[in-house]
């Protein structure tokens, strides 16, 4: 009933726009004690929650390399010996046996990874501001600015706060509506050991300090901290190690943070002088110079995508009510909102130049972060970064791929000393030192592939934007990744393949194994191999580079194991048909063939993208927010929209109520839980997905829009080949203009819900065998096999039409529904 008269009340009033609120999240209640309730802003290097508590501000400060430990590796020198041995043991089916050799020779007595640390708290008290009224707190991602507003004692104070994209600094700004009214202490708290804090010429509060030591590697990140309280009238003083300001008109505060770190080698820079540079450029500034100076900078990126999926009246509550209400109530808008959030929490943790984004992106209050707070390459990372190319935002891919470079350096020595292979290599985690090493017992670290899977990221940059400079520059790292798989692949004795042995399928273990999680030749291992020696194929021929290598990796590619369609018609998770369909495993790695990688195709390999479909029916939707987010990119390439939208209800359902999963804080972070931004991520790709795909020989547009967004319009997503969908409208789920610009040139073979001609009325070819355009093209001979036996059918897909436009470089088309 209840149900019934809130959908009545959302629906019965008409649909209007609501322009200015519609990219805000926005709350009556400040956030508290509750970390998951403050707002993120960030810059990149710099990063900080916002708490909007009237009485006790608080500012939780973060800045990307401060990390516990200090230049290491954590290799495990037995392992090479232990190699034949163990996979012996795993091609005799002895996988317990090989687990526990593996634990001592192969996983790290060293560091299992450092972990991603805050610098501290800066902490206004407003004395006599415990009663308040008219409050309201925001988060504005159209202008990465956030917002405080209260009364107290008949004065309107106002705080507004941004991470400075221009000029590296934190700022605050606090007005009030009366003369006089703003006074306040300030001072900084730091959960670390080593600290220390001052009051420099009475006007700067400085906090300095050292990261921690961790597992047995010293903590030699220093960092500094200068915050400069900056009045309109009033005054400042200070007390105990704290400054007091009475009876200001205004108030700006700048905080500057800088560490002594270089690079994961050399951490000689001096950040006393560092962050007094930061701080003296910006404090200079008046503070609407620094605003619009940030804007205009994180305008530059957020604004080349716009996404309208239309708003209702349930887009008029505050954001922790549309969170409640989103699985029951027509909000398309909250849906549009959440995938601008993405693209904000991108650009604000992901900088050229900065570290790239880690578990939580760039945002921790803790000491002792869940899992550190690290990279997970088995699929977290990357899931991070599957918005940067489609979302219009790939420069912000460059911390990653800067990653992926330093791993080719650090993952060279742990493939030569633990596999005995030339190239490089990466397990299953890494920090920011660029340890490769075997982590967390080998159950979850003896996994060879997060290198390879890494490497992707760089032949993906160069399919979206044809950067040949690039490509010839990281070409080295590409094949390093092949060369590696070239030397470790091993024949199984029982079916002739070539395998990765020890593998497994990501933290997930066949019953048939006693508990075991490794085996010889996992259907993701082969995806990811078969990934990597083709785009090395494939950017070698581009470079005209290399050819004995290519015939090499042409002939081990032909090796490989196949993909293969079980007893349930599921794609197997491994070699032999042991998968449950009552698993329901967070990970669903062997899906990795279909996303991210392109290798199971609706048109091309149509019975392994029916047993997709079933693997992931027996899976079950709900999961780990990530695993949630994952889910939607697998609907959208399954071209089911509706499943899709059902999984980002699932996502987007406050945490608690989604029975043994996650689902998202009222900050609208992802909620593993605990909080891990990749959730985030994986839902703004799969979003895209949703409206534009370019991975299988065709840009494809709608391939999955949901019933709830039968009406909308995008503007700036990309397409592989240098393509922009610089504007796409629908009504009633058809295409009714679409405007394209080219960046290379080159055909665009379109593939689309509905017949589509040019503005000018012309007609668009008809398509005749391969795309000939080198950005799509799908090598048939290399075509992933399927086990024969299978007579699994086809899925039924939604007809498209096909067709091919020729573009020029820097051209720009319009379509319009015939
Ligand atoms: C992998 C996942 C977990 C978690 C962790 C950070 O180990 O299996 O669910 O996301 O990474």
């Amino acid at each position: 009933m209840k149900t019934f008269f809130l959908t009545f009340l959302l629906f019965g009033f008409s649909v209007y726009s609501q322009e200015d609120r519609n990219l805000k999240l926005w709350y009556n209640q400040p956030s508290g004690e509750t970390w998951e309730n403050a707002l993120p802003i960030g810059n990149g290097f710099l990063g900080a929650m916002v708490y909007g508590n009237a009485e006790h501000e608080i500012i939780q400060l973060n800045e990307n390399t401060v990390w516990s430990g200090g230049p290491n590796r954590n290799d495990n020198p037995n392992a090479l010996a232990a190699l034949p041995e163990i996979q012996k043991m795993i091609f005799e089916g002895k996988y317990k046996e090989a687990e526990e050799l593996s634990n001592k020779a192969f996983i790290s007595k060293k560091s299992q990874g450092q972990m991603f640390q805050p610098v501290g708290n800066l902490n206004l008290y407003f004395k006599g501001h415990e009663k308040y009224s008219d409050y309201r707190r925001e988060l504005d991602i159209e202008k990465a600015v956030s917002k405080t507003s209260y009364e107290a004692d008949g004065v309107k104070y106002t705080r507004e706060a941004f991470v400075s994209f221009a000029d590296r600094v934190i700022v605050m700004r606090i007005t009030a509506n009366k003369k006089g009214s703003i006074s306040f202490a300030a001072s900084y708290t730091s959960p670390h050991k080593i600290k220390n804090f001052a009051v420099n010429n009475s006007k700067d509060l400085e906090i300095t300090g050292t990261a921690s030591d961790h597992e047995g590697v010293a903590g030699l990140i220093k960092f500094k901290g200068i915050t400069r309280i900056k009045l309109d009238s009033g005054k400042l003083s200070e007390s105990d190690g704290m400054l007091t300001v009475k009876e200001a008109n205004a108030v700006t505060i700048v905080i500057s943070i800088a560490t002594n770190f270089n690079n994961y080698h050399d951490v000689s820079a001096n950040e006393g002088q560092r962050d007094a540079d930061y701080l003296n450029k910006a404090a200079g500034k008046s503070y609407e110079s620094l605003k619009n100076a940030h804007i205009a900078a994180y305008q530059k990126y957020f604004n080349r995508v716009k996404l309208d999926l239309g708003t209702t009246p349930a887009a008029d509550l505050p954001t922790d009510e549309r969170l409640k209400n989103f699985r029951n109530v027509n909000d398309p808008q909250f849906a549009a909102l959440y995938y601008q959030y993405g693209r904000y929490l991108l650009i604000s943790s992901s900088q050229p130049g900065g570290q790239p984004a880690n578990l939580q992106g760039i945002w921790n209050g803790s000491l002792h972060p869940a899992w550190d707070s690290k990279y997970t390459i088995n699929i977290n990372a990357e899931m991070n970064y599957w918005p940067a190319e489609k979302t219009n935002l790939s420069e912000l891919h460059a911390p990653f791929l800067q990653m992926v470079k330093d791993l080719s350096v650090t993952g060279q020595e742990t493939a030569k000393t633990m596999y005995g292979t030339r190239g490089w290599m990466a397990h299953h985690n890494t920090d920011i030192w660029r340890a490769t090493g075997a982590v967390d017992g080998a159950f979850w670290g003896l996994w060879t592939a997060g290198g390879g899977w890494a490497s992707q990221h760089l032949w993906e940059h160069y399919l979206y934007t044809g950067d040949k400079t690039f490509l010839a520059a990281v070409y080295p790292v590409i094949k390093g990744a092949a060369l590696f798989y070239a030397d470790f692949l091993i024949e199984h004795p029982k079916y002739k393949w070539l395998v990765v042995n020890p593998g497994n399928s990501p933290e997930n273990a066949p019953k048939a194994h006693n508990g075991s999680s490794l085996d010889a030749g996992t259907t993701m291992d082969n995806q990811i191999v078969y990934d990597v020696f083709t785009a090395t194929i494939q950017a070698a021929q581009t470079l005209k580079e290399d050819n004995p290598l290519i015939d090499t990796l042409k002939q081990l590619r032909n090796r490989l194991a196949p993909m293969h369609i079980g007893k349930y018609s599921q794609l197997q998770e491994w070699l032999d048909d042991i998968d449950d369909p009552k698993d329901n495993h967070r990970h669903v790695s062997h899906l990795y063939g279909l996303f991210p990688s392109n290798q199971i195709s609706a048109y091309r390999t149509p019975k392994l993208f029916a047993a997709a479909k079933n693997t992931l029916l027996q899976r079950g939707d709900v999961s780990t927010g990530w695993s949630m987010g994952w889910k939607i990119n697998w609907w959208a390439k399954l071209q089911d929209g509706n499943h899709a939208y059902s999984l980002i209800k699932n996502q987007l359902t406050p945490l608690g109520v989604n029975a043994g999963g996650g689902g998202t804080y009222n900050n609208l972070f992802d909620a593993h839980p605990p909080f891990q931004i990749d959730g985030n991520f994986g839902c703004t790709s799969g979003i895209t997905e949703m409206l534009v795909q370019s991975s299988d020989g065709a840009v494809h547009l709608l391939p999955a829009l949901p019933d709830a967004w039968p009406d909308g319009s995008v503007e700036g997503i990309r397409a592989r080949g240098g393509f922009e969908i610089a504007e796409m409208k629908w009504k009633d789920s058809k295409i009714t203009k679409l405007v394209i610009k080219s960046a290379l040139g080159g055909n665009l073979r379109l593939r689309l819900p509905n017949a589509m001609k040019q503005k000018s009325g012309e007609e668009l070819a008809a398509t005749n065998g391969e795309n000939p355009n080198p950005f799509y093209f799908t090598d048939e001979t290399a075509s992933p096999i399927v086990s024969e036996n299978s007579n699994i059918k086809p899925l039924e897909l939604k007809p498209t039409v096909l067709v091919d436009f020729l573009t020029k470089k820097n051209g720009v088309y319009t379509f319009v529904s015939k």
